[in-house]
């Protein structure tokens, strides 16, 4: 049976109509809808005990934060704490996690990236970028946990346009939403267009994850908005949209949304690494800094209307989709016939020594899929979903014909999709997230905020079916699903203790101890049900005590808790981990201790003193 595809007349739209939609953000009015067959519970049903097919690693937006959902029961598994701290897992409360944190209490998580082989996701590696000061996130999925952060990376000023991995994970970019001067020093704003400059960084992936800061590209003061890496033949290329080619700086809502057009920039980094190689950079504020105009080929820009949003490479790496938020239609541009256009020089002007291509050359297609086009996924089907922000609905159109040939109503205001594999060379075409804005009458009222309503939609129909919501806290911007069967067999079900490199780790009581060094007070304590030894030591008012306690035990999901009254410090430890607690208490007095993680029968027990002795002892 086919649905009602809701149809609209063609709006001529006007820029300032279309920046007041989306400011009141024109959701599918009250009223709920459920659209979905009579075995749609079962499509989704997972029996107790068992494993979902997918993860879904969502991106927790400013909660700083990455979620992890089971697909398809859309079953909350995690939350993985990366930017903020979050005291139930203790990041951000012990010595290594504060470091990692740099100070910073929040980051604004957008898009999760993971690692990819061959552009397969290998199950390896997420990465997240911090949109707000300028970070990448690297979660290893061995054991879902954020090990390290890059960043703030010098002259980028603000990072969304990331994470967007490479085909074989050579790269993951940064580039600036919000240009400023580089390096960033005071200048008048009014002097936007000829002192400040856009970054785009990239950020080489070593083959044990580790992110190094390779080289940067000074580009004209656009607003980098999304990325997309290039495949197969656009292997070597990344791709990145843009809006505000106006260069404006205020009053963005009108003032960015005069041009017809703004661009798609194709980045070669291939090219980048060459430049560095030769030299051809100048070190600004730690970063080797290309500028394009003296490295010719390094960078292009395709005219995309209008204002667009996302920037999507088709499974088959052949085609660079740009969704044109303030248009009505999803632009389709060939690699092929980019790089005849770039071969015949077939430009139509530059900013700062970049050329700009023209439109027809590289366009093959405009396809109407309807209002506040935003981002595309693939099923690996031929076939392509792009959300509509203004329709709340999503377009299914055909990678061949271009043709619209189905549409789906979701609640309300869909940002990005994330399909099952969908950024890979191989999606497999089960099931489509709609990563709704707005969910109003969906869920229970809970006060003038509601959830954030992620949308399950099954794409193994003839037509796109909504069969489950899915309430997430604040919020996804964007999703990947991955087979769950290639992560799994990575998964270390504990820390084996002989892995522990902490130089405070003790194996068993009898290595533990108390030593004093100035005023730093170091306890090697140990974590092992149902006590913590020692459990009671003294110090003197204005000593600082470091707690390096290990949880010895090696047994699955086993945790132990380290919480002392009257302070910041608590965390978790997993079995075979060292953590370190820093506490200098203020005041004399006893500060008890306990087990704040659940963990046996005499989890009560699992406690200490600590006693604080004033000056001179009483
Ligand atoms: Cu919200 Cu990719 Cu940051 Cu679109 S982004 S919606
Ligand atoms: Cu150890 Cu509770």
């Amino acid at each position: 049976m086919r649905r009602y595809v809701r149809t609209r007349p063609a709006l001529a739209l006007t820029v300032v109509a279309a920046a007041i939609a989306l400011l009141v953000s024109a959701c599918g009015g009250g009223g709920q809808q459920s659209s979905s067959t009579g075995d749609a519970a079962q499509r989704v049903y997972v029996a107790p005990g068992e494993y979902d097919d997918y993860f879904a690693f969502l991106s927790g937006g400013h909660s700083g934060q990455v979620f992890v959902y089971g697909l398809p029961s859309g079953r909350h598994l995690n939350t993985i704490p990366v930017f903020t701290p979050e005291s139930a897992s203790g990041w951000g409360f012990d010595e290594d996690s504060k470091a990692m944190l740099g100070g910073f209490l929040w980051g604004d998580a957008h898009h999760p990236g993971l690692s990819e082989t061959d552009g397969d996701y290998d199950g390896r590696w997420l990465f997240i970028n911090d949109m707000a000061n300028a970070r990448i996130a690297r979660i290893d999925l061995d054991v879902f946990k954020t090990k390290q952060i890059i960043g703030p990376l010098p002259n980028v000023s603000a990072n969304h346009a990331s994470t967007f991995v490479t085909e074989n994970t050579e790269y993951v970019f940064a580039a600036s939403r919000f240009s400023a001067p580089v390096p960033n020093t005071y200048q008048s704003i009014a002097d936007y267009k000829n002192k400040f400059n856009g970054v785009i960084a990239a950020v080489a992936i070593g083959d044990d994850g580790t992110m190094n800061l390779d080289f940067e590209v000074l580009t004209p003061p656009f607003h980098w908005d999304k990325s997309d890496a290039g495949k197969g033949p656009s292997h070597g290329w990344v791709f990145f949209s843009c809006y505000n080619s106006e260069q404006a700086y205020t009053k963005l809502e009108v003032n960015a949304s005069q041009n017809e057009r703004d661009f798609i920039a194709a980045l070669d980094w291939r090219k980048g690494r060459e430049a560095v190689a030769a030299g051809k950079f100048k070190m600004v504020d730690g970063a080797k800094v290309i500028d394009p105009a003296d490295v010719p080929g390094l960078m292009y820009l395709l005219p995309t209307p209008k204002s667009p949003h996302g920037v999507d490479i088709d499974p088959s790496g052949t085609r660079i989709i740009g969704n044109g938020k303030l248009a009505a239609v999803t632009v389709v541009h060939s690699f092929e016939k980019f790089q005849a256009a770039v071969a015949e020089e077939d430009f139509i002007g530059e900013y700062g020594g970049i050329p700009v291509l023209r439109y027809e050359a590289t366009r093959v297609a405009e396809v109407p899929v309807g209002l506040g086009p935003l981002h595309t996924q693939f099923d690996g089907k031929g076939f392509a979903y792009t959300s509509l922000f203004l329709d709340s609905q999503v377009a299914k159109w055909s990678l061949d014909t271009y043709e619209v040939i189905d549409k789906v109503d979701v609640h309300y205001s869909v940002g990005h999709l994330a399909a099952s594999e969908g950024d890979t060379k191989h999606p497999t075409g089960e099931w489509l997230l709609s990563l709704n804005k707005i969910s109003k009458d969906r869920y229970l009222p809970m006060g003038p905020t509601h959830p954030e309503g992620a949308q399950l939609i099954d794409l193994t129909r003839p037509t796109m079916e909504l069969i489950l919501d899915i309430p997430t806290y604040m919020e996804p911007h964007y999703g990947q699903i991955i087979k769950a069967d290639k992560v799994i067999p990575r998964v270390k079900t504990i820390f084996p203790i002989e892995e522990n490199h902490h130089a405070q780790r003790v194996l068993n009581e009898s290595e533990t101890g108390i030593t004093r060094d100035g005023k730093d007070v170091h306890v090697k304590m140990v974590a092992v049900r149902t006590h913590f030894y020692p459990d009671t030591l003294t110090v003197d008012l204005g000593e600082t005590v470091y707690f390096h306690v290990t949880n010895v035990e090696q047994d699955r999901d086993i945790a132990h808790g380290f919480g002392i009254l009257r302070s910041n410090v608590d965390f978790q430890i997993e079995p075979g981990e060292t953590k370190t607690a820093k506490f200098t208490p203020d005041k004399p007095g006893i500060y008890p201790f306990y087990c704040s993680n659940f963990c046996s029968a005499l989890h009560q027990e699992m406690q200490g003193y600590l006693a604080v002795r004033p000056p001179g002892g009483r």
